[in-house]
């Protein structure tokens, strides 16, 4: 006879598979970065906040200022975690950590997306992004600091 405590935590069948993701919220005058995800890549040609997967033995930070030295060619502090977010890709998960990148050094360059672009925060919204981050625009906004009161009509015009 087997016996189950009424409080056990409920057996899963299936391993979770996560892959935990890092992205920069990098600023110039007013403006924020994002770049356009390359040809021949998941999620071509959609906007992002630049990063990548942490690989294993890194730290968030470690992972994230190697990303932007790959991807911008910038050596890069890892300031702040400004969010986290979950999202679910068919059976993965990512979890992705944004954090603010206030100092690096060099000037950003697209060695890996499409094109870079410095937007102001409130253009975001109209650009093609990752539904991971659709999801959440609202805390991305609150967190790379848009300004607008958020009824339709006051964006209008
Ligand atoms: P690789 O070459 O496939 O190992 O790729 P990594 O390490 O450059 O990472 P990537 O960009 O393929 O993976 C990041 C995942 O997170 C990808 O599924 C897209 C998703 N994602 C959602 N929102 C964002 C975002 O704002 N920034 C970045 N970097 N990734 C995002």
């Amino acid at each position: 006879m087997s016996t189950t405590a009424p409080n056990a935590k409920p057996r899963r069948t299936r391993k979770n598979h996560w892959i935990p993701v890092v992205a920069g919220f990098l600023r110039k005058d007013g403006r924020i970065l994002i770049g356009q995800r390359p040809e021949n890549n998941t999620l071509a040609g959609q906007w992002e906040f630049p990063g990548g997967k942490v690989e294993l033995g890194e730290s968030p930070e470690e992972a994230l200022a190697r990303e932007l030295r790959e991807e911008l060619g910038i050596e890069a502090t890892v300031g702040e975690l400004k969010l986290a977010c979950t999202h679910t890709y068919g059976d993965v998960g990512i979890m992705i950590l944004f954090f603010e990148i206030l100092f690096w050094k060099g000037e950003p360059k697209a060695k890996h997306h499409m094109m870079l672009e410095w937007i102001y925060p409130e253009e975001l919204r109209d650009r093609q992004i990752p539904e991971a981050n659709r999801k959440i625009l609202d805390r991305i906004e609150k967190a790379i600091g848009v300004q607008w009161p958020k009824s339709s009509s006051s964006r209008k015009g």
